[in-house]
């Protein structure tokens, strides 16, 4: 059975529903994503864009003239300019973007290639870092890029593990650059999350449309309600999908036949909010020391600018 099919079938049986976020984004779910980043209420993009803007100059400063950039879930490199444009004043610029959508990295190459040779690279994260820094040249330091809070997304534990993987990929003296959203105030997190236009409830019921499209299930899309909670001791937005009704669904393509009972949910994200001091702990423990910091004062979120130890 195919991973999606797998995956579904697993994450509905269990005793809290789950369905994994990085499903939610197809074609539409990544149209809606894009949306969702212009969206009043959702601050956290235009933070990072901002911070990124603001401190390139400095950052292409302090890090050491890469010899590869690289973009982990890079999308359409919207908010990767600056940084390119600031280092290129000193060298010539080799760019990997890294996302599993060819027709994001067509986009990214498209709006990138006029200030850096762009090299993209249509994989996961990790197989994407294996493959481009498998051939580098030990004296040509390397940049990753890591923006828009996507460690957010991860589990806590996952997260450590994920960045030490990613400090096994480099090597001493290479800068990692990760955005993460900070903590703030519930209210102000939770539009974020549910917004009056709808954007976030369509992204999210998209991932049900999603599984009758490609595994011919019949969720009435209807009677499911978006739900955005504040998770305060594990300091994370959850996404649910919560049932208005009794109901079942049925997904030919895994064959199962799935029961909810009203306001029964199905968890499908969790976006973990970071401390300014959390950073300086994951990095210690996963590989790295900090070597500069840069928060937005509109928008809690942070820019963290790491060196591998
Ligand atoms: C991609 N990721 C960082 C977004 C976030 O904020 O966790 C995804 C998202 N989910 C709902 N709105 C945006």
């Amino acid at each position: 059975m195919a991973e999606f099919a797998q995956s579904v079938r697993a994450g509905l049986s269990k005793p809290q529903k789950e369905l994994h976020s990085r499903y939610l984004y197809d074609e539409l779910g990544s149209a809606l994503f894009e949306a969702i980043t212009h969206l009043p209420e959702y601050g956290l993009t235009r933070a990072d864009e901002r911070l990124l803007r603001e401190h390139a100059g400095e950052l292409a400063d302090l890090v050491p003239s890469p010899g590869a950039v690289i973009e982990l879930g890079s999308g359409m490199g919207r908010k990767t300019r600056p940084i390119l444009a600031a280092l290129r004043r000193r060298d010539p610029v080799r760019y990997f973007p890294i996302d599993v959508s060819s027709e994001a990295l067509a986009r990214c190459e498209r709006e990138l290639s006029d200030i850096a040779q762009v090299h993209p690279q249509q994989q996961s994260y990790l197989d994407g870092m294996a493959a481009v820094t498998e051939d580098r040249c030990r004296d040509q330091p390397v940049l990753v890029l890591f923006l828009g809070s996507t460690i957010g997304n991860f589990e806590r534990p996952c997260a450590i593990e994920f960045l030490r993987d990613l400090r096994s990929a480099l090597q001493p003296g290479d800068s990692l650059l990760l955005g993460a959203d900070l903590v703030k105030e519930r209210a102000r997190m939770l539009a974020a999350y549910d917004d009056p236009t709808g954007v976030t409830a369509a992204f999210n019921l998209n991932l049900l449309g999603r599984v009758n499209r490609e595994l011919d299930a019949d969720f009435e899309l209807r009677n499911f309600q978006h739900q955005a909670r504040w998770n305060e001791r594990e300091r994370r937005i959850e996404m649910h999908i919560a049932s208005r009704v009794n109901q079942t669904a049925s997904i030919s393509g895994c064959g199962v036949t799935v029961q909810f009972q009203t306001g029964e949910t199905i968890w499908t994200e969790s976006s973990h909010k970071f401390l300014p001091e959390e950073m300086l702990v994951l990095a210690e423990c996963s590989g790295f020391s900090v070597q500069a910091q840069w928060v937005d004062r509109q928008w809690p979120f942070v820019e963290s600018l790491w060196t591998a130890r």
